[in-house]
């Protein structure tokens, strides 16, 4: 299965680099940097104090999880040229909970609550359900099931950035306060990534205006954004994680 490569060959030396072949490198690039990725934070897990162990577990735990489904959606898109929409959400609904799981950790010490990692929970499946229904299942109304997604997203970002998480980070001692600061840019730039990718990907496009014409193409772009999207929000954010509970450990 791995190496079967029958409408799409990865790299044609007569023929270059056309969308398709870059769009299954980046499946396979995407593939070797997320194993990488997580052979490095569990090897690492020794090397910081007992008590950040389990977050830089969880690091390596998102990572695992995509590399996985980035093997499976590599060959996928191999196999068929589409978008393995199915294999990217599952991946997404196991991943963003655990990245939830994150902020919980580190803002445990300062007091969080048990209630506060269930409405991050609650809110990302909401945001990542209605995603695949706009994407998937209900195509001619992406625009609207975007803007429901796009508005648990910003709950997200609230939560993170004004709400519990912020206000409980302040407390929890400088290096966690200024790791939740990191984290908090990278669900409001990085993941702004994520919305990007879908109104390349839907016809909805942007508000009803689609970005590509080529209509045939556009979920290669999407693809494009969402692996970029993926190698930035979960290797750089493991690595956030993991210098907190470097610095922290050393303390
Ligand atoms: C590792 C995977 C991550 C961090 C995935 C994050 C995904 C998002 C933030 C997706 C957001 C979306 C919107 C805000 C609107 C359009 C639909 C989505 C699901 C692409």
């Amino acid at each position: 299965m791995f190496l079967s490569i029958t409408n799409t060959t990865l790299f044609d030396a007569t023929q270059g680099m056309g969308l398709s072949q870059a769009t299954a490198f980046t499946f396979f690039i995407g593939t070797m940097a997320m194993m990488a990725a997580s052979v490095f934070f569990f090897f690492e897990i020794r090397n910081v104090g007992e008590k950040w162990r389990t977050s830089v577990l969880v690091s390596g735990l998102i990572t695992f999880i995509a590399a996985v489904h980035y093997y499976y959606m590599r060959d996928y898109f191999i196999e068929t040229g589409t978008s393995p929409t199915f294999f990217r959400y599952v991946d997404w609904l196991l991943t963003v909970p655990l990245m939830c799981v994150e902020f919980y950790l580190i803002t445990k010490k300062a007091g969080a609550k048990q209630s506060l990692l269930w409405k991050l929970i609650f809110a990302s499946v909401v945001m990542l359900v209605t995603g695949f229904f706009g994407e998937a299942t209900d195509r001619g109304n992406s625009v609207l099931w975007g803007v429901i997604s796009g508005a648990a997203y910003f709950y997200i970002a609230y939560l993170v950035w004004f709400g519990e998480v912020a206000s409980l980070s302040q407390t929890a001692g400088p290096s966690v306060a200024k790791a939740t600061r990191v984290l908090a840019w990278f669900v409001l730039v990085g993941w702004a990534i994520y919305p990007l990718g879908y109104m390349l990907g839907t016809p909805g496009g942007l508000f009803g205006m689609a970005l590509v014409q080529d209509s045939a193409n556009a979920t290669k772009y999407m693809d494009v954004v969402y692996n970029i999207g993926d190698a930035i929000n979960k290797i750089g954010f493991g690595l956030v994680i993991y210098s907190l509970a470097k610095s922290e450990s050393e303390a």
